[in-house]
């Protein structure tokens, strides 16, 4: 006979993005501002390369799978080593949910993998995402990297990789200006201007880009306008622990559109 596990109010939020973007540093900060509301949180590195994460993970990856170990057995470098420990630890995927559920807390907060790109589009990474969240309410937390969004192309081509990320998971994501401390309060308005009014940052890529990208802008654009990515991006510094109670908020009013009482097999 099959046991069914019944989990309340239980929430996933992935933090994913780009390879430095700050998920690992915003996960830590969140988690110890989730703590200070005393919210129950418990924190899940599903990253197998990182070495020291600025927090202590209640559930972690490593302890099933060891990347240095997969680097060296099989020569791998970096990415295929990567690759490879993600494709491992879907044979533990039970045992990783088993622990999240033995926690109980009401938020699961999961730092991803620093190398996006190999996460989303391999096969592992969905799988992994839909199987540890199995029938919870879940979101992600799309980082954009103030470094690179801080320019019109940069800003842009980070917007496509969300896109694609998300069709790739298919949660409800939210966009989070990542370490808004390194830019003036001008320019982080400004980028959230772009995010919910198209046609400013068109006369931006109209000044400052080139190429096909100038060609083409206004047609990305209008694709950006139809599949209904205009939500403002929510400014967060890790660093000085600002904008966590704007970003609790969203997370709030994304998880009461749905359904909180699941069951989890
Ligand atoms: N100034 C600033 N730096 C940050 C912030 N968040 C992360 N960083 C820095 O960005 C780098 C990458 O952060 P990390 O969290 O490891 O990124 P990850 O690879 O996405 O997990 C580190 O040097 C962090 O100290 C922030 O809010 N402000
Ligand atoms: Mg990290």
């Amino acid at each position: 006979m099959k046991i069914e596990i019944t989990v309340q109010n239980m929430f996933f939020i992935f933090v994913i993005g780009t390879a430095g973007s700050g998920k690992s540093a915003l996960t830590a900060a969140f988690e110890k501002w989730l703590a200070t509301s005393e919210l129950g949180v418990t924190v899940v590195n599903l990253d197998p390369g990182v070495e020291d994460p600025p927090y202590t993970s209640d559930v972690d990856i490593r302890e099933y799978v060891d990347y240095g170990q997969i680097m060296h057995e099989f020569g791998l470098g970096p990415n295929g080593a990567l690759v490879a420990a993600l494709d491992m630890a879907i044979s533990h995927i039970d045992d990783l949910k088993e622990e999240i559920i033995d926690y109980g807390r009401n938020y699961v907060l999961i730092d991803c993998p620093g190398q996006m790109e190999l996460f989303a589009y391999r096969n592992s990474g969905p799988l992994l995402i839909s199987s540890l969240k199995g029938n919870n309410p879940a979101l992600s937390l799309y980082l954009l990297d103030a470094n690179i969004v801080r320019t019109p192309p940069g800003y842009l081509s980070s917007m496509l990789l969300g896109i694609s990320i998300n069709i790739r998971f298919s949660l409800p994501q939210i966009g989070i200006l990542s370490k808004s401390d390194l830019l003036s309060e001008e320019k982080v308005n400004e980028i959230i201007s772009w995010s919910t009014q198209p046609f400013i940052l068109q006369d931006a890529l109209d000044i400052t880009a080139e190429g096909m990208l100038k060609e083409y802008s206004s047609s990305i654009l209008r694709v950006l306008e139809d599949i209904g990515s205009g939500s403002s991006v929510l400014p967060i510094s890790s660093r000085q622990m600002e904008g966590m109670e704007i970003l609790y908020g969203e997370i709030q009013r994304i998880l009461a559109g749905g359904e909180n009482y699941q069951t989890y097999e």
